[in-house]
């Protein structure tokens, strides 16, 4: 079946960076070659489900601006959207998406009607992936737009909403699981508090880690082979969030006995309200060996509010891609646009637009990173100012104690004498390859 609602919009094809149809990739090109690999391998672009389809165009100060045809709690609604965003990622030939529940069907009465209205909708989905070949990059499950998670799902002082969110991720796992899905997200944006005059911090945090260990034992009790995937945001719903950055997670994924079994998802908007940039989150999770997959959104910078805006900066994504492909490139993760456009877009156009200018940015960063690795002139600088730790004096310390350094200090009449950090002219070097 297909909808009129991108009609007179033909699926958008590689034309070049000479070409001026704002319709067309520029840069992405799915089969070109870089450091060996296809670009749509390196990239595994992923539209998000929710933004793109559910997001009514709402701000603090007013409601909808998009009134999409399939708006509305039918199944009949519900379906129609999945008619027309099976048609986006044919236009855009986007080789993944990724979903909530509650994108994808509408709310029942009670949990059981709801899980039917999510399982009816998912073998929909699943005859449509198999006829367009696009597939699920992950699944994840809505836990705080509804009235219920307003204190938490699984930090909630109410043992039922802790049920509630139980049932709710066994259910969205399954569901990903069915439709072939390469990850499982947990972004826990009610996860966190408000006040400590009201909460129990510590209990808090163990009811998550027993809930973060039960949705690892059912991975493996259903035989999911997915990742499991943590996405951490410092605030925005919650006041503070107990996932706030990729460190944090670390120290609880570890706290909690899952090392190994669960990794981050990292998102460009939630690394700066963090206070860090996006590059030093996903170095920090490479650095940890728990880098999954990103969300390629970021925040408007001068309101500061987690506006999940499509990329537009070539630099701050090249540096991106150039720690990912350090790390060996994406495995079972992508690059994820959870990425809304404006709510004065209106037009069908503007949403397939926001994808071919994503996609282009991160094309043009992707061969920026590779350039820059392949002229090595990064790691050349770096092995140049990490040098001295390859006498043998220096290799030897790492064995030595506190006293014996001190011996040696006194003994040879160490001295050290302060080095250029060099850091405009490496971002000279870097502004060579954007
Ligand atoms: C919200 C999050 C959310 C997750 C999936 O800020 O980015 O969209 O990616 O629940
Ligand atoms: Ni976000
Ligand atoms: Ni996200």
């Amino acid at each position: 079946m297909s909808t009129d609602f991108f009609k007179g919009i033909d699926k958008a094809v590689y034309e070049g960076p000479d070409s001026t149809n704002p319709m067309a990739f520029h840069h992405y090109n799915p089969s070109e070659m870089v450091m060996g690999k296809r670009m749509d391998e390196h990239l595994r672009f992923a539209a998000a489900y929710w933004h793109s389809f559910a997001w009514p165009g709402g701000d603090p100060f007013g409601g909808e601006t998009f009134q999409r045809p399939w708006f509305g709690d039918s199944m009949e609604k519900a379906r129609l959207k999945a008619d027309v965003a099976f048609e986006m990622f044919d236009i855009l030939n986007v080789p993944y998406f990724c979903f909530h529940d509650a994108d994808m069907r509408p709310e029942g009465d009670s949990f059981a009607e709801s899980l039917r209205n999510l399982e009816e909708i998912v073998d929909y989905f699943g005859t449509k992936m198999e006829t367009t070949g696009t597939k699920l990059l992950w699944g994840t499950a809505n836990m705080f737009s509804h009235r219920r998670w307003m204190s938490g799902a699984a930090t909630n002082p109410d043992p039922e909403v802790f049920a509630y969110a139980a049932a709710t991720v066994k259910s969205c796992m399954d569901a990903t699981h069915r439709l072939g899905g390469e990850n499982y997200v947990l972004w826990g944006g009610r996860e966190g508090y408000e006040t400590l005059l009201n909460t129990d911090l510590t209990q808090e945090l163990d009811h998550l880690g027993r809930f973060l260990n039960m949705v690892v034992e059912y991975k493996h009790k259903i035989g999911f082979k997915g990742a499991i995937l943590l996405e951490p945001k410092p605030q925005e719903p919650s006041k503070h969030q107990y996932d706030y950055d990729v460190a944090t997670c670390f120290s609880f994924i570890q706290k909690y006995g899952l090392e190994g079994e669960v990794k981050v998802n990292i998102e460009q908007g939630h690394a700066i309200l963090a206070g860090h940039s996006f590059e030093h989150e996903i170095a920090t999770a490479t650095s940890l060996g728990i880098l999954g997959s990103i969300d390629m959104n970021r925040n408007d910078y001068q309101s500061g509010w987690d506006t999940d805006q499509f990329p537009n900066n070539v630099p701050e994504v090249a540096l991106a891609y150039y720690h990912i492909l350090q790390d060996g490139g994406l495995k079972t993760g992508g690059t994820n646009f959870d990425a809304k456009i404006r709510r004065q877009s209106l037009d069908a156009e503007d949403l397939i637009a926001a994808h071919i200018g994503g996609m282009d940015i991160c094309a043009r960063g992707l061969k920026a990173a590779a350039a820059m690795i392949e002229d090595g002139g990064l790691q050349q600088a770096l092995d140049q100012r990490y040098s001295g730790w390859q006498s043998d004096n220096a290799t030897r310390m790492m064995d030595s104690s506190l006293d014996e350094i001190f011996d040696r200090v006194i003994a040879d009449n160490i001295d050290p004498q302060p080095r250029s950090g060099r850091q405009e002219i490496l971002e000279n070097y870097v502004n060579r390859f954007v």
